[in-house]
C-alpha cells in the first residue's frame, strides 16, 4: 500500500512538473529570423524535385560577397533542404555566376544580362551536359546576391522551378531606409525598442544584429540606409562619429548596403566655427567640400546626403535668403567628385507663409524645377501633409520634368497605430504608386514617375521611414515585419501587387499550408483599409493626439500653430465637415493635373476615400455608394473598422496550433490592444463629431460607451517614439 502511494505521488509530481513545463517555457520563433527562416520544407511532393536542382551547388567568386553567397546558401539549404553539398562547377546542379561564366551554360544569358545593369539578375533552368541545371546570373556579385535571395525565396514558398525563367532589375536606383535614429538611441517614432545602433559600443562592438540587418535587407533588394534622424545631430559628422560609421559601412558594403547620413545644414557654424553657414559664402563651400573628403576617405563609397532644411525649426538655405536649390546644389558640388549625391526633403511648412499647408510643398519646389544640380532628388511624403493613414497623393509627383522626385514612404507606425496594430501597408503603397497624375498624360502612375519613365531623371529613388529597433524581433510586432518586406519589393518594382507580396511574406515567415496563407493574406488585405476607417474615414486626417500622435484627438485647438490643431484639418462645424480645398476654398486641388483636378474639385467625382479631404459637406449631404446621409456614412464607416479588427482578431484566433507558438501569441497579444484601440478611436470621433452633427447614432448601431469628457481627459505622456 505504502508502495502503491509513494506510485502515486511520483505522478503526480511528474505530472506537474510536465505541467510546469509546458507552460512556463514556450520555446518556438520569436521573429529574430524574420522571413529568412528556411525551416524544412514540408511539402513532400516539392521536395524531391528541390533536391534534384538544387542541393548540389557552386558558387563562382573569390569576393566577401560570393563567400556571403555560399554561406546562405548552405545556411538556407541545411535547413530548407536538410541538405547541401558544395562542390565544383562541372558537378553542380545550382550555379551562381557572373555573365563569363553563366554563358557557357547558356549563350543567351549574355543577351539577358546586357539589359539588367549592376543590380540585376537571371534565374533559369536547363538542362546541361545531361543533367538538370538552375543558372543565377548576374553582372555583379550583388546582382548575384539579389539572384540568390531570389531563388532561396522561390524555394521557401514552394514555387515550381521546372520551367522557372526570371529576368529582372529594380525599377529605382537608389532604394534606402531612413532611421530617424539619434545618438542617444532614441528612435523618433520608433515603436520597436531603442534604435538597433550602439553608437556608444562602435567602432569596435559589432552585433551579430548589424549583419542580420545587412542581410535583411538585401534579401529584398534594399541597397542603402540613412543611419541617423533627419532631425539630426550634428555630432555625427565629427571623426569620432564617422569611425563608427565606417564600421557600419565596411560591414554593409559585402550587402550592397551603401551608408547615407543625415546632415544638420548649420554645421559649418555649429562644428567648424565659421560665422554662417549661408550655402553662397565661399569658407562654407570650402568647409563642405572637406568634410565630405575626409567621409570619402573613411567610406569610399559612401551613399550622400539626407537633409531637412527648414522644416519645424531645423536650420537650412532659408535662414541667409538662399533657395532649397541653392542648398542642395552646394552640397551636391562637395560630393559629386566622389560620386554621392543628395536627398533633399520635400517637407517643408512655415507658418509665414500664409498658405495653406498642403500646398505649401509644390509651392516651394515647382518653381525651382530645373534649379538642381544632376546629383539631387527632391525626397517627397507620399502625400501632401504628413504620413496620415491615408492622403491621397502629392502634386509634386509628375510636376517636375527635371528634378528627380523621390517617393518617401513611413513604414514605422507614427500615425498608424504604432506597433501594435495590425497593418499592413502593401495596399497602401501600391494606392499610391497606381494613383495617375495624368502628369503626362493617361497612365503617368506615380510609381512611373518616381521610377524615372515619365520623364528620364538621372537618378531614381525611393525611401521607407524604417519601423526596426532594438526589440528581439526587430519591428515590435511580427506582422509588421511585412511592411519592411513590401517597401523593398516595391522599392524593386512598383507594379508588384501588395496581395502577392502579402502571400510570399506569409508563407517565408509564417507557414505555407495553403489554409493559413489564404487566410492571413486576406487578414492583412484588409488591415489598412480597417484602420483607415475606424481611424479616419472618408478622407479625415491629422486627428490624432498631440505630439505623440497616439490615439485620437480631434478636438484639440489649442497648438502654437494653427495647421498642427485636428480642429484646422476636419472643420467640423454646425454646416457640416471637411476641408475644402476646391477651388471654392483653398484651391489645393489646382495643383494637380487635368483630369484629376477636375474630378477631386468635384464632391460627386472626387473618389469617395478622399471626400473630406477636398470638400466641406453638409452632414446631410448623401454619399454616392451607400445612399446614406454623411453622417450616418462616417458613424457607419468608425462601426466597421472595429468590426474588421474583430473579423482579424478572430482569424488570427482561429489559427491557434496552425502556426508557431510564440509568433501566434505576440500577435494576438497585439490584437488585444488593437482592438481596445480601435473601439476608443470610434468612440471617442464619433461623441466628439456628433457635438457638431446633433443627430443619433444611426439604428443598429450601439451607443459609443464612455463620455466625450473623458476621452478627451486621457493622457500620455509617456507615449513611446516621441520627437524632441
Ligand atoms: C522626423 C512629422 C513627424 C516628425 C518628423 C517629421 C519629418 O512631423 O511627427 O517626428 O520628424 O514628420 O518627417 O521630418
Amino acid at each position: 500500500m505504502k508502495k502503491l502511494l509513494s506510485m502515486v505521488w511520483v505522478c503526480i509530481m511528474s505530472l506537474t512538473a510536465l505541467y510546469a513545463n509546458a507552460s512556463s517555457i514556450v520555446t518556438g520563433e520569436d521573429g529574430y529570423r524574420l522571413w529568412l527562416k528556411y525551416d524544412p520544407i514540408q511539402n513532400q511532393g516539392i521536395l524531391p524535385e528541390y533536391k534534384k536542382w538544387l542541393v548540389n551547388w557552386h558558387v563562382e567568386g573569390n569576393s566577401k560577397t560570393s563567400q556571403i553567397i555560399r554561406d546562405e546558401l548552405d545556411y538556407a539549404f541545411n535547413g530548407l533542404l536538410q541538405a547541401s553539398n558544395p562542390t565544383v562547377l562541372n558537378s553542380a546542379n545550382l550555379v551562381v555566376a557572373t555573365a563569363k561564366t553563366a554563358s557557357q551554360f547558356l549563350p543567351e544569358v549574355n543577351q539577358q544580362l546586357s539589359q539588367l545593369g549592376d543590380e540585376g539578375y537571371v534565374i533559369r533552368q536547363m538542362r546541361y551536359n545531361n543533367k538538370p541545371v538552375v543558372l543565377v546570373a548576374a553582372n555583379t556579385d550583388i546582382g548575384a546576391l539579389y539572384g540568390t535571395f531570389a531563388l532561396l525565396r522561390l524555394v521557401q514558398t514552394e514555387s515550381d522551378l521546372s520551367h522557372i525563367n526570371v529576368a529582372t532589375a529594380p525599377k529605382t536606383k537608389v532604394r534606402v531606409l531612413n532611421h530617424w535614429d539619434n545618438p542617444d538611441r532614441h528612435v523618433e517614432r520608433g515603436f520597436a525598442g531603442e534604435s538597433i545602433w550602439d553608437w556608444h559600443k562602435l567602432p569596435d562592438y559589432k552585433y551579430q544584429k548589424y549583419t542580420d540587418y545587412a542581410r535583411a535587407n538585401a534579401s529584398i533588394g534594399i541597397n542603402g540606409t540613412v543611419l541617423n534622424n533627419v532631425n539630426a545631430d550634428p555630432i555625427m559628422l565629427t571623426p569620432a562619429y564617422l569611425e563608427k560609421v565606417k564600421a557600419l559601412a565596411d560591414l554593409f558594403r559585402p550587402y550592397g548596403l551603401k551608408v547615407y547620413l543625415s546632415i544638420k545644414f548649420n554645421s559649418p557654424a555649429t562644428l567648424g566655427g565659421l560665422k554662417n553657414s549661408d550655402p553662397l559664402n565661399p569658407d562654407v563651400q570650402v568647409w563642405w567640400d572637406k568634410k565630405v573628403a575626409e567621409i570619402y576617405q573613411l567610406i569610399p563609397d559612401f551613399g550622400g546626403f539626407l537633409v531637412k532644411a527648414n522644416s519645424e525649426g531645423q536650420p537650412g538655405p532659408g535662414d541667409y535668403g538662399r533657395t532649397h536649390a541653392q542648398g542642395a546644389n552646394m552640397l551636391a558640388d562637395a560630393l559629386k567628385p566622389h560620386g554621392g549625391i543628395v536627398m533633399w526633403r520635400a517637407f517643408v511648412y512655415a507658418n509665414e507663409k500664409n498658405e495653406e499647408r498642403s500646398k505649401q510643398a509644390y509651392s516651394e519646389f515647382k518653381p525651382l524645377d530645373g534649379k538642381f544640380r544632376e546629383n539631387v532628388m527632391v525626397q517627397v511624403k507620399n502625400g501632401p501633409i504628413d504620413f496620415q493613414p491615408r492622403e491621397p497623393i502629392s502634386p509634386l509627383f509628375g510636376a517636375t520634368k527635371q528634378t528627380p522626385m523621390m517617393m518617401e514612404f513611413q513604414i514605422t507606425m507614427e500615425y498608424l497605430g504604432f506597433s501594435t496594430h495590425f497593418v499592413y501597408l502593401g495596399p497602401m503603397y501600391e494606392e499610391v504608386l497606381k494613383t495617375d497624375t495624368y502628369a503626362k498624360g493617361k497612365g503617368s502612375t506615380v510609381g512611373k514617375v518616381v521610377a524615372g519613365e515619365v520623364y528620364d531623371y538621372p537618378i531614381t529613388g525611393m525611401a521607407g521611414v524604417s519601423n526596426i529597433g532594438s526589440d528581439r524581433n526587430w519591428t515590435g510586432h511580427i506582422i509588421l515585419q511585412s511592411n519592411w518586406y513590401v517597401f523593398g519589393r516595391m522599392a524593386w518594382d512598383y507594379n508588384i501587387s501588395a496581395e502577392q507580396v502579402a502571400e510570399e511574406w506569409t508563407r517565408m515567415t509564417l507557414s505555407n499550408k495553403p489554409a493559413v496563407v489564404k487566410k492571413v493574406t486576406e487578414m492583412m488585405m484588409l488591415s489598412h483599409e480597417a484602420t483607415v476607417n475606424y481611424m479616419t474615414p472618408l478622407g479625415l486626417h491629422h486627428i490624432m493626439g498631440t505630439g505623440h500622435h497616439y490615439g485620437p484627438g480631434p478636438w484639440v485647438d489649442d497648438l502654437g500653430r494653427a495647421d498642427w490643431n485636428p480642429v484646422y484639418y476636419h472643420r467640423a462645424a454646425k454646416d457640416g465637415i471637411g476641408f475644402d480645398r476646391s477651388p471654392s476654398g483653398v484651391n489645393a486641388v489646382e495643383q494637380y493635373f487635368s483630369p484629376l483636378k477636375e474630378q477631386l474639385a468635384d464632391p460627386k467625382t472626387t473618389p469617395e476615400k478622399y471626400l473630406l479631404w477636398f470638400h466641406h459637406l453638409p452632414w446631410d449631404y448623401k454619399v454616392e455608394s451607400s445612399g446614406r446621409t454623411l453622417w450616418n456614412e462616417i458613424v457607419h464607416r468608425y462601426y466597421l473598422g472595429v468590426e474588421q479588427v474583430a473579423q482579424i482578431n478572430q482569424s488570427w484566433d482561429s489559427l491557434k496550433g496552425q502556426i508557431d507558438p510564440l509568433q501566434f501569441k505576440q500577435v494576438q497579444m497585439a490584437n488585444t490592444i488593437h482592438l481596445k484601440e480601435a473601439i476608443w478611436w470610434r468612440n471617442a470621433c464619433v461623441l466628439y463629431f456628433q457635438t457638431f452633427s446633433n443627430q443619433p447614432i444611426p439604428e443598429g448601431l450601439e451607443k459609443p460607451k464612455g463620455t466625450l469628457e473623458a476621452y478627451k481627459a486621457m493622457q500620455f505622456p509617456f507615449a513611446p517614439g516621441q520627437g524632441e
